[in-house]
């Protein structure tokens, strides 16, 4: 299957490619859960997370998909609910989850918190109570799933393949515009740079009768810049840069700042990020010969190994992460005043 590249900007891109079904009514929600918290004041964060499938037959059978399991994403947004965000959380379906996370099928499966107490007589069914050593914590995280339910604080979204991912940053984005700088954006999905395009998909399963297989793909728009520049002008806006080359990591990071014009790019290594981030954002600096802009480049790690060691439950470096957000996200609010 050999196809011309196509170069794809937001604009061609969202007049050719078909939205998903059920984008309306993700929109008429978000609209309604974004005019809640703007009237009630809150700040709100998009947080983006999970990895996107880029499907390769229209009937799909084969589709490309990436690592990410959604950990930044979910961890992070439990830490922006603690801090008092209303959370919109658009999710890869079936990735982790704020709150669920905790007890995810492999690595927690909840069926090992749970104890069978026999009946004390025949005639009473057994009961199901929470193993007593995993109740502490089981009651800390089913206690703020409870409060963000209470206050009506997290809205979830999915997606599963690019397509799905672009049409509802669009469209959330621009139902967020009325919240001005009280929305910040937290853009930790891993989405695909390549894609094929509707009308370059085979119908059907493509047969493998004829040999090898080769497929050229387009690259994805760049949507960072329409997003700061028309869709949210006013949001606080953070991407990430995953690299597995670390030289790469701050050229990378700086590059897409020059480009986009956004506040924030989090770097981080591929085998580092669960320890491991950089904050990568401008800086203007006055001095006699008038103002100059250079990068700001601040690390934040987190020493896993003694942490474990000294017997504290494993610390998240996404709760490191969100407070210096919400830090900045603060100061910026204030001196837009
Ligand atoms: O989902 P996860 O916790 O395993 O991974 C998080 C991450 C590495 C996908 C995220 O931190 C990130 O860097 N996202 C952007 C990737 C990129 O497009 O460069």
């Amino acid at each position: 299957m050999h196809t011309e590249p196509t170069t794809f900007s937001a604009e061609s891109y969202f007049a050719t490619q078909p939205p998903p079904p059920t984008l309306q009514d993700d929109v008429d929600q978000v609209r309604k859960f974004v005019e809640k918290h703007a009237r009630e004041g809150r700040s709100v964060v998009l947080v983006t997370s999970g990895g996107t499938t880029v499907p390769l037959e229209l009937n799909v059978v084969r589709f490309l998909d990436n690592f990410s399991a959604g950990t930044r994403g979910a961890t992070s947004a439990e830490y922006f609910l603690k801090a008092g965000y209303a959370v919109i959380f658009m999710h890869r379906q079936f990735s982790l989850q704020p709150y669920s996370r905790h007890y995810s099928h492999s690595t927690n499966p909840f069926l090992d918190f749970l104890d069978i107490d026999p009946p004390e007589n025949e005639a009473v069914p057994p009961r199901i109570s929470v193993t007593p050593n995993k109740r502490t914590d089981l009651l800390q995280v089913l206690a703020a799933y409870k409060k963000v339910h209470e206050l009506g604080t997290l809205h979830s979204l999915t997606f599963v393949t690019v397509n799905d991912y672009l049409w509802l940053l669009r469209a959330v984005s621009q139902e967020m515009a009325i919240l001005k700088r009280k929305a910040m954006f937290y853009l930790a999905a891993a989405v695909s740079d390549f894609f094929l395009p509707q009308q370059k998909m085979s119908e059907h399963k493509i047969q493998s009768g004829k040999g090898n297989l080769s497929i050229e793909m387009d690259q994805v728009p760049k949507i960072l810049k329409p997003l700061v520049d028309e869709w949210t002008p006013g949001g606080y806006i953070i991407s990430f840069k995953l690299e597995t080359d670390q030289n790469l990591l701050l050229p990378k990071a700086r590059q897409a700042l020059e480009r986009y014009g956004h506040q924030v790019v989090i770097g981080n290594d591929l085998h580092r990020r669960k320890f491991e981030v950089v904050f990568v954002s401008k800086e203007r600096a006055k001095d006699g010969s008038g103002v100059s802009d250079s990068f700001a480049e601040d690390w934040l790690r987190i020493d896993l190994h003694n942490n474990v060691a000294a017997g504290f439950a494993e610390k998240e470096i996404e709760e490191d992460i969100v407070a210096e957000l919400v830090k900045r996200h603060s100061n910026w609010i204030e001196n837009s005043r």
